[in-house]
This record gives structure tokens, sequence and C-alpha cells, in this order.
């Protein structure tokens, strides 16, 4: 079944407004980025070297104190955020004050009070630190989402699952940038600058929780929260070499983040844990999920050799999206034969055709109505922080002349928005309904997927203006509402991280946070940004 005479025409309209603007973008764009060699220095305080969950414990039996490791983290952040400009406003001597009070409960329990187990199940997390992206509220911060117009907004409440984390006794250090209004794969906006890849700064970190992915991978945090529509929280994460998950939705929270959900986005959008160590996943999605962490099966322990394993090399062939990277495919099989070897199972490679539509799809179900009949509000309309709609062609002209207080990215998106038809064509209905079945007959409650997290390593800054459709990657399983963890699988010759995305059936997360924890076991996980040595 092939496109209609009319949706290959809108298509290829559409294709060709977005090469024009940006190709005619990139003649005016900064050039080069920062300079590519300098690196970060190397992480040279041990501490920075535990997982979260770890370091709870070692607070709780007082071999450290929370002090001490918070401000580890603070002269990390310090270290690097000169280059990598992830974080845009901290809260340094409040969480320090927070750290003493830490230690002082932790002096007082241990000390004769219940002990060490009681403050484990009520504060899992008591004195750990952590970073929040920008457009979710946390007390006393910004939150902007990079809109020159929200600028001086700050928090009065925390988002739900920012506040679980702190009822866990989880310290915030501060608030991570992301693109504008959360909608590039590029965390740039007019506020806060442009946030640079640790493992090379004149690459991109991915967006939208691009601030959470570099200052993660950076080892200037140890978790954080991101949220994601469309890939936002697993770019992020793929580009940055860190773990990342993004839930069943519905299971935490999205309250708290701006710009809301509106239309059919609310079933898409998904709040969830990003950090460095596989095993911080799983208690992370506990605390944030708060009650309906019932829903999920975390506590049952998963056997990987029974489970199903699927591996899907690419997307069938778009038009739309590049060819995967030979060295994401390598990495993808190298994580077959592994399975096949330590597991004695068998991995089956797949083809699903379906998939080739999954940027048409994710476009035509963002901008569909809701149940309600209500249309989502438009990106123009957000851009101007839901005052008078911006006029996208004015916006443009004044970008040009330097008086746009927006990006071109989201220039460019609102450009896109008047083309895109508000009710998706039977045949994408008929194509997401057919990949909906089939994806849940295949994964039903204990197959996994393996797909790649993006087409390209990390790309170089502005690069991917010219790739706007390159994350549907990603997006096809926001759409889908099925759960998907984000692996790092080392780096490439360039000493860009590699990885996976890996794909579960609703409300099977725990399978995904199990695997995170034995591929962190097989590829090392994380690396130190400084001991990557680009051979190119
Ligand atoms: C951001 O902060 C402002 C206070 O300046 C508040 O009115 C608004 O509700 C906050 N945004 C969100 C998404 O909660
Ligand atoms: C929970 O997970 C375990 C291990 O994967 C599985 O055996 C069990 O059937 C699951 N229970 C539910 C209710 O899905
Ligand atoms: C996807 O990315 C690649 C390389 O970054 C680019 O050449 C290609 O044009 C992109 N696809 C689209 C349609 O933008
Ligand atoms: C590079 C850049 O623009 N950095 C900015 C990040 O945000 C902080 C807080 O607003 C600014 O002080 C920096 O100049």
């Amino acid at each position: 079944m092939a496109l209609t005479r009319f949706e290959r025409f809108l298509s290829s309209v559409l294709r060709g407004v977005v090469r024009m603007l940006f190709a005619f973008f990139q003649l005016f764009a900064p050039r080069g980025g920062p300079d590519g060699s300098k690196r970060l220095p190397p992480i040279t305080n041990p501490l920075l070297r535990v997982p979260a969950m770890r370091l709870a414990q070692m607070i709780r039996r007082r071999e450290v104190s929370s002090v001490e490791v918070v401000q580890a983290y603070i002269d990390r952040i310090q270290d690097i955020n000169p280059l990598i400009n992830a974080m845009v406003k901290d809260r340094f001597s409040q969480a320090l004050q927070e750290a003493a009070q830490v230690d002082r409960l932790v002096d007082e329990e241990t000390g004769g009070g219940a002990g060490e187990e009681v403050l484990e199940d009520k504060l899992p997390l008591l004195g750990v630190p952590f970073t929040v992206k920008e457009a979710f509220t946390l007390q006393g911060m910004p939150n902007s989402t990079g809109l020159v117009s929200r600028r001086g907004m700050v928090s009065g409440t925390d988002a739900p699952p920012v506040a679980l984390l702190k009822r866990a006794g989880a310290i915030p250090l501060g608030v991570t940038n992301c693109s504008e209004l959360c909608m590039w794969l590029e965390s740039h906006n007019r506020l806060y600058g442009v946030t640079n890849n640790p493992y090379a700064l004149e690459r991109i970190p991915g967006g939208s929780s691009g601030g959470e992915g570099s200052i993660l991978g950076g080892g200037g945090s140890v978790i954080g929260v991101g949220s994601d529509v469309g890939g936002s929280i697993r770019m992020p994460a793929f580009f940055n070499g860190i773990f990342g998950h993004k839930p069943t939705p519905g299971v935490v929270s999205n309250e708290g983040q701006f710009p809301p959900a509106s239309g059919l986005q609310p079933g898409f959008l998904c709040t969830g844990p990003m950090c460095r160590y596989a095993q911080d996943l799983l208690p992370m999605l506990r605390v944030m999920a708060g009650l309906n962490a019932d829903r999920l099966n975390l506590s049952s322990e998963v056997d990987l050799k029974k489970l199903r394993f699927f591996s899907v090399p690419h997307d069938g062939g778009s038009p739309l999206v590049s060819p995967v990277d030979p060295q994401l495919i390598q990495a993808q099989n190298r994580v077959v034969e592994r399975l096949e070897a330590d597991l004695g199972v068998k991995v089956e490679q797949l083809k699903i055709p379906q998939l080739k539509y999954s940027f048409q799809i994710w476009g035509a179900m963002m901008a569909a109505p809701g149940k309600d009949g209500k249309l989502p509000i438009m990106f123009a309309e957000l851009m101007a922080n839901q005052g008078k709609r911006v006029w996208p062609v004015w916006e443009m002209a004044k970008w040009i002349l330097g008086f746009s207080k927006h990006t071109m990215a989201a220039i460019g998106l609102a450009t896109v928005e008047m083309f895109q038809p508000t009710q998706p064509s039977q045949f994408i209905l008929q194509q997401r309904e057919s990949l909906q079945k089939d994806l849940e007959e295949l994964l039903g409650t204990d197959g996994v997927l393996l797909y790649p997290s993006h087409p390209h390593l990390a790309p170089r800054h502005h690069h991917p203006l010219f790739t706007p459709f390159n994350f549907s990657y990603t997006g096809i399983f926001n759409i889908l509402g099925l759960p998907v963890t984000q692996c790092p699988l080392g780096l490439s010759t360039e000493g860009l991280p590699l990885g996976v995305q890996l794909v579960m059936g609703k409300m099977q997360d725990h399978l995904g946070l199990a695997m995170a924890v034995y591929l962190e076991q097989a590829f090392g996980g994380w690396r130190d940004p400084a001991e990557a040595s680009p051979s190119a």
C-alpha cells in the first residue's frame, strides 16, 4: 500500500519547504561552534563514580557525608559548566544547607534511632544530589523552557515527579537547559544559549532534555529528570552516553512542565529518569511514579534467559530519514551476539514495514484533535507564551535582521505547522493501527525489541537543522505508548557514544530496566568523556 497522491504531494511540499528554510538558515548560521579541541577535565573525585543508590547507602551508613557528595558535584559542575553550558540556574548554597540537615538526621537516626533500614525504606535517595530539566517547576528556579517572554518566571511549587524525588530525600542542585519549547534536537534558545556535548564540544547534546544529557554525561550529575514526547529523554541519553527511560505513559505525572501537552499529546508525553548508572533507573522510576509504581511489575526478578528478543536494524527505508550509521548497526549486532552467547537465546531479526511511516504517523498524531475534539495548542501560539500567535514569515524576517527572540528551529517548526493537516489521513491511521497491533502482539509481556536510537551519532551544532525527520526513530514509540529504555554501548571510532533502544510491551518497563543492568555489565555503560580518545 502506497501513499495517496495527495499525501505524496503534501510530503514533497513539506520537504521542499523545510529544505529551503534550513538551507537558507545555514547561510546565516554561526560557523563551527565551540573549539572541538577543548576537552572536559578528567573526573578525579571517586565519589563522582558511584551510582546514586550506592551513594545513598554510603550516606546512611555514615561512610560519607551528604555535604561531601553534594560538594563534589558542585565542584564538578563549576569545572565543566563553562565548557558545556548545561546548568542554567543553580541552588548550590541551599543544596549544601539541605545536605547538612541530612547529615544531622542520619546522625540522629543511626545513633540510637530506628537506624538504617527505616531510612532506606522511607528516604531511599536521602542526601543524593540530582538535576532537573528547566521545563519542570522546581521551587525557586526559573521555568521558562527557553522562551524569552518567560524570563523571570520563578516556580513556586515542584512538579510532582520532582516533589517525589525530594520527598525520597534527594537534593536538587539546579535546572538544566532545553530546546526552545522542548521541541528540537539542539538544546539551544535565546535565553540560555547553546548547550554542548561533553564528548565533543562542537557537537550537540540532543534535545529537548539536552542540558540533563550533557551534565550527566559530563559527570556533573548522577541522576536527573527529563521528559520525552518524541525522543527528548532518549536522544540526549544516546548522544551523551547515559541511560534514559521513557516509561509507559500515565505512570509518571506530566504535571508542572511547560509547555503542557494538549490534543492527543498527553498520551504521548512521558516524564522519566536519566542517569549514568543502570541500577539507578528502577529505583528512580519507582520514586517518580509515586502510587502508580504499584501498577508496574518493578519488584519481580526478571530472568533474561526467559525473554524473547527481536532486532530491527532500521525503519525499512523512509525517504525522509537517512540510513542508520554502520557503527550503530554493528553495535546493535554486537548486542545480539552477546545475548545469544550469554543467555542462550535466539534473537529474531525482523523488518517491520510500517516503521517506514514513523515520521508521518508522529506528525499526524501530534497535530490531531484530542478526544474532546479540541485541537492541540498551536506551536506558534506557545511561542508567543499563549498570547497572540507568532507569524512565522514575519518572525523569520526578524530573525534574519537579528531582532527575533526565537531560534530558527522554533520558527521553522511554526512554518511547517502551517502545512500540517489537522486530521490524520486514513492511510496514516491504518498504518499506526496495524503497527500498534503487530508490535503489541509481538512483544506481549516477555518481548524486548532492539532498535537504533537515531540514524546518526551526535551531530555537529546546527547540522541537524538539515535533518528534522531523523528523530522519528524515537518518536514512533511515543505514539505507540510503549516503554523504551535507552542504553549506551561504548564509543565510536570518533569517540562518540553508541547506543540502542530497548522497546517493551505496555507496562513491561521492568524488562528494559533489567536489560540495562545487563548491557552495562556487558558493554561498560557510561564512560568518562576525558577517557574517550578520538581517533579521528
Ligand atoms: C512557572 O512559574 C510560574 C510562576 O512565575 C507559575 O505561575 C507557573 O505555573 C509555572 N509553570 C508551570 C508549568 O507550573
Ligand atoms: C511480573 O514479572 C515477572 C518476571 O518478568 C513475570 O513472571 C510475571 O508474570 C509478571 N507479572 C505481571 C502481573 O505481569
Ligand atoms: C537525516 O540526517 C542526515 C545526516 O545528518 C541528513 O543527510 C538527512 O538529510 C536527514 N534527513 C532529512 C530528511 O533531513
Ligand atoms: C552561553 C550562554 O549563553 N550561557 C548563559 C546560560 O544561562 C545563564 C543564566 O541565564 C547565563 O548567565 C549564561 O550567560
